[in-house]
């Protein structure tokens, strides 16, 4: 059969008002950039001449600006999951013009084919190349677009120039069966290859191939700051310290790191640690530090469903191609975050969190307990499943004004039943085999900042027993005070003695 080639205008204007789309791609790499901008020009055209248009948006996880942002602008986006980071769209959520509904990354794809968020119209597959018989070279991000595919009545590809068709190899591609044909997961070692190196699809429902030139635009991070440095360094005195006492084996296991300046800079600062042995990654996003610590010979290799690393990185890994590809796996999102291969071979999860309370309790989405920052993304699959959860933030956010170490987490995503260790740039906090207030005690004079520690154990003497002695009444006392005088070092528990 031959492929009809056709603009991205043309692909938009086939997507009709209250249509469901499922993108490829996991945070930038990997999702369309050309279809979904030209759908947001012919959704404002839409609304200037008077008529309703929004398409309901799935993807892996975050995208970019090409889908998030642009589709917010116009107000184009009725419902939108499981993950999201675009400032235009966060204010679409906050303000109720966008529904968006926040889920485990692993599970998306699975609840999609079991029916429980209806069809989907369209795919749009981000590819490095296609043949006849619908065997798809995908680029540097996946996500459910496996399960989407299977799922979508039409199909668009975006065959982007910049992506080399060397890639190919670099992708293991599987679709899980569904309860009750579910097996297990043959992957017992991070470097386990169980699928297919190409995407298969139905080649007669692709109704359009549109020519694409472009790289995902991931932003260079900017340098280390003191904080995140320190709570680098922190993370790792940690790692090597489990590992001097026995409780990581010889071998070392394998790590999953979440996005950002801090991950970032945790990773660079294992590679310079001497101790540690070569490790492997299995994890959903691969940064830039990777890619060095791959080179390094520091980590032997790195299972992923995305490389979100930047222009100049990504430019860097497809000229030296030949060295990466055999240590470089991307995997669809429901394999790569699948909590029964994260349990067995036991991945070591760092994530970051807005707020941790005093029992141990994170908060990773909700600003202020109200406001949508992101999403859990694969923060839960991760921290519910791991060897060992760790969580970090700052102990200081907004110069001071608010504490990340709370009486109450403001909304609970991860409760104290899965968090391990707490890391600030104040210290480490150790959860394990310690009651609530052991907990409290240990999370307060490690990693709270010391502005904050009289206010925190001033919450904790008004506590009247009960095996985790909270005082709903005061609970809130640092979030009412923010709310009320912009700074929660005016919480004042003497009014609740
Ligand atoms: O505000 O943007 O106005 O400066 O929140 O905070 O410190 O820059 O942190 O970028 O590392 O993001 C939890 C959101 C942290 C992220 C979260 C304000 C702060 C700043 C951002 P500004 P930072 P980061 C892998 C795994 C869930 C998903 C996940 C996340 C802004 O890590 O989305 O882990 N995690 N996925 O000032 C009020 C607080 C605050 C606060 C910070 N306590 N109260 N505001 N801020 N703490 C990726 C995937 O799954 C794909």
């Amino acid at each position: 059969m031959s492929f009809n080639f056709i603009t991205a205008e043309e692909a938009a204007s086939m997507i009709n008002n209250g249509d469901t789309l499922g993108l490829s791609g996991f945070t930038a790499p990997g999702a369309p950039k050309f279809i979904t901008e030209a759908l947001a020009k012919r959704a404002e055209a839409e609304h200037e001449a008077g008529r309703p248009f929004k398409v309901n948006i799935f993807t892996g996880a975050s995208t970019s600006d090409h889908v998030d942002g642009c589709l917010s602008r116009a107000n184009a986006i009725n419902m939108r999951a499981p993950y999201q980071n675009v400032p235009d769209l966060r204010k679409r959520i906050n303000s109720h013009d966008c529904h968006y509904f926040d889920r485990h990354l692993s599970e998306m794809a699975q609840e999609m084919r079991y029916g429980f968020y209806g069809g989907i119209d369209y795919a749009i597959i981000e590819a490095a190349d296609i043949n006849e018989k619908g065997e798809v070279i995908l680029g540097t991000g996946i996500g459910n677009i496996p399960t989407y595919a299977k799922l979508a009545k039409k199909i668009f590809i975006e065959l982007n120039d910049r992506l080399p068709s060397s890639i190919y190899g670099m992708h293991d591609i599987i679709l899980l069966q569904d309860p009750p044909y579910r097996r297990e997961i043959p992957i017992y070692a991070a470097n386990d290859r169980i699928g297919s190196p190409v995407l298969k699809i139905d080649p007669n429902k692709v109704v359009g191939i549109v020519r694409t030139s472009s790289l995902d635009g991931v932003k260079p991070f900017s340098a280390v700051d003191e904080v995140s440095q320190q709570i680098g360094s922190n993370v790792v005195r940690f790692l090597i310290s489990e590992y001097r006492s026995g409780r990581l084996p010889a071998e070392f296991l394998p790590l999953q790191s979440g996005v950002g300046n801090v991950a970032n800079a945790v990773l660079y600062d294992l590679g310079e640690s001497k101790e540690l042995p070569p490790f492997m990654m299995y994890t959903e996003v691969l940064q830039d530090a990777v890619l060095e610590l791959i080179k390094k010979g520091k980590c032997s290799f790195a299972s992923t469903c995305s490389m979100t690393v930047a222009d100049a990185t990504e430019e860097m890994l497809f000229n030296d191609i030949n060295f990466f590809h055999d240590k470089i796996m991307m995997r669809p999102a429901e394999i790569s975050n699948n909590p029964e291969v994260i349990r067995r071979i036991g991945v070591i999860a760092m994530n970051t969190a807005l707020e941790a309370d005093v029992f141990g309790s994170v908060n990773s989405t909700h600003v202020l307990g109200t406001k949508m920052m992101n999403g859990i993304g694969g923060s839960g699959d991760f921290t519910r499943n791991a060897y060992i959860s760790i969580f970090s933030c700052p102990s200081v956010t907004k110069g001071g004004l608010i504490s990340n170490i709370v009486p109450m987490v403001a909304h609970p995503d991860h409760s104290e039943h899965s968090v391990d260790i707490i890391v600030t740039d104040q210290g480490i906090a150790d959860l394990r085999h310690k009651d609530p207030v052991e907990r409290a005690h240990e999370i307060i004079n490690n990693c709270a900042h010391p502005d904050y520690r009289p206010l925190l154990r001033d919450y904790l003497k008004l506590g009247k027993g009960g095996q985790t002695p909270h005082t709903l009444t005061a609970a809130f006392a640092f979030h009412n005070a923010f709310n009320e005088t912009g700074d929660m070092r005016n919480a004042d528990f003497g009014k609740y003695c």
